[in-house]
């Protein structure tokens, strides 16, 4: 085999990363086409959201948070560890690190293309005593790289294929900075496959649902949200999901109001927001995702008595941790009657799409909430299965 591995920008979250890995097993799937490559799932850890005190958030399998079969399903993915396992020790051969053109765009003409050029920024990668390179690689202290290049490039994924085929003689390929490339085909039949594939570790999804079914009285028969273990053979029709009797809200705030976004509401204006949709609905429960920070939450609480929210025992959140409680956050948003989010958050963008997914009318999914003062307050896209 030849091996795929990759990394992100390291201030990005949890949730854009997922849209990485989309991207990523479009090209494996491409480089597929010529040759046993398997694409090796980065750690997860250190990411900038996951603040909890006190737990352990670095070198976390993807078996803690998706299901590896599922996945598998859709193209080959291995364990960093078994990686390190199968090929030998913590090499990797060669690093490309992506970045775009020192130049940008020539003449302002769009054009795809790859080249070898120097480095814009100083590298992530320092040389040790034997002339390896060493680095974050997701916590693996001992983990060396052998060779690094920068690598410009400006396209989607797939571009990177013939210069993977014709140029690297490597077993192990590292693209750093990942996000780089952009989607061979957004929303097209091969990224929902793979999105499809992302299942949820089962003890997540087991959670979510029985949370459900205590506190929102929602369960998926009675929701008519039926759920296949096998993603291959999960087709919902448009409209057939009817989803538990609460209003599934996410309420972004930390980095998203610092800036003073217009198009971010305040507390007060999202509870005005919530109170009206549930008269309209002539719904009672609603259960609240939330990023807020503690001052914040006291003051959702005091206005939103009632809120219902997923808030795990220091137990509970040391083997969950704070990527499992996020996913929960998400499956009982993705089984609402309603949903509504935040403005361009990819954490909602992951809830929409799960959603879709189930089979819900696009009414009760693509809203987002409005920014106080916001003039044209555009809600999001709906973006359809293609099977
Ligand atoms: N549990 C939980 N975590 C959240 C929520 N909203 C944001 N977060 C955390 O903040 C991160 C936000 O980063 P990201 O996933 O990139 O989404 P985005 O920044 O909203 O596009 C998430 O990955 C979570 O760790 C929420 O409603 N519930
Ligand atoms: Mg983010």
């Amino acid at each position: 085999s030849v091996y795929l591995l990759y990394d992100v920008n390291p201030p990005e979250g949890f949730n854009l990363r997922r849209d990485v890995y989309i991207r990523m097993a479009s090209l494996v799937k491409t480089l597929r086409q010529r040759g046993d490559w398997v694409l090796v799932l980065p750690p997860w850890g250190r990411l900038y959201h996951w603040q909890s005190p006190e737990i352990d958030q670095e070198r976390i399998p993807w078996g803690e948070f998706f299901s590896i079969t599922s996945l598998q399903a859709n193209v080959p993915v291995m364990e960093y560890e078994e990686f390190i396992a199968e090929s030998g020790g913590p090499f990797i051969d060669h690093i490309l690190v992506l970045q775009s053109y020192a130049e940008g765009w020539t003449e302002g003409k769009w054009e795809e293309k790859v080249d070898v050029r120097p480095c814009i920024e100083k590298l992530a990668y320092t040389k040790d005593k034997q002339g390896y390179y060493r680095g974050w690689f997701w916590g693996y202290e001992e983990t060396r790289g052998v060779n690094v290049t920068c690598l410009s490039a400006q396209g989607h994924a797939s571009i990177l294929a013939p210069y993977l085929q014709d140029n690297i003689t490597a077993t192990s390929v590292m693209l750093d900075r990942a996000e780089t490339v952009l989607h061979d085909h957004y929303a097209g039949k091969d990224y929902w496959d793979t999105r499809r594939s992302m299942v949820f570790a089962k003890h997540l999804r087991i959670i979510g649902d029985e949370f459900r079914a205590k506190y929102l009285n929602s369960t998926d028969e009675k929701d008519l949200t039926p759920y296949q273990e096998d993603w291959t053979r999960m087709k919902a029709k448009p409209g057939s999901a009817w989803g538990g009797p609460y209003v599934g809200v996410h309420l972004r705030r930390k980095d998203f109001i610092w800036g003073h976004r217009e198009d971010v509401p305040s507390l007060k204006g999202a509870v005005k927001k919530i109170r009206s949709l549930l008269k309209k609905l002539k719904l009672e429960r609603v259960f609240v995702a939330t990023d807020a920070d503690e001052e914040e939450l006291k003051k959702l609480k005091k206005m939103l008595p009632e809120m219902v929210r997923f808030e795990p025992s220091q137990e509970n959140l040391e083997l969950l941790r704070d990527g499992g409680v996020a996913i929960i956050d998400q499956c009982i948003c993705a089984h609402a009657r309603y949903f509504i989010g935040t403005s361009v958050s990819t954490f909602s963008f992951r809830i929409h799409e799960e959603r879709e997914i189930l089979g819900f009318d696009p009414k009760t999914t693509y809203n987002r909430f409005c920014g106080d003062s916001e003039k044209e307050c555009e809600q999001p896209t709906h973006w359809k299965i293609v099977y």
